[in-house]
């Protein structure tokens, strides 16, 4: 399973690094890539993730979800 997160808020490499760390919390993840100029992440893992528990770990990071692909 592979998703696109667009996320508002990001501004500097320590955001990138707590988005990181809160979607590498959510079971079943394996890998996650921030691009801070694209505003994203892309994440990949080995079970299906429901968007609202990627929604609540970015939230809860003091980020917000624009839309998840
Ligand atoms: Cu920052």
């Amino acid at each position: 399973m592979k998703k696109r997160i667009f996320i508002e808020g990001m501004s500097c490499q320590h955001c990138v690094t707590h988005v990181t760390q809160a979607l590498k919390e959510i079971p079943g993840v394996k890998t996650v890539d921030v691009d801070l100029k694209g505003k994203y992440a892309v994440v990949e893992a080995d079970r299906q993730i429901e968007d609202g528990e990627i929604r609540d770990a970015i939230e809860e990071a003091g980020y917000e979800v624009v839309k998840i692909e």
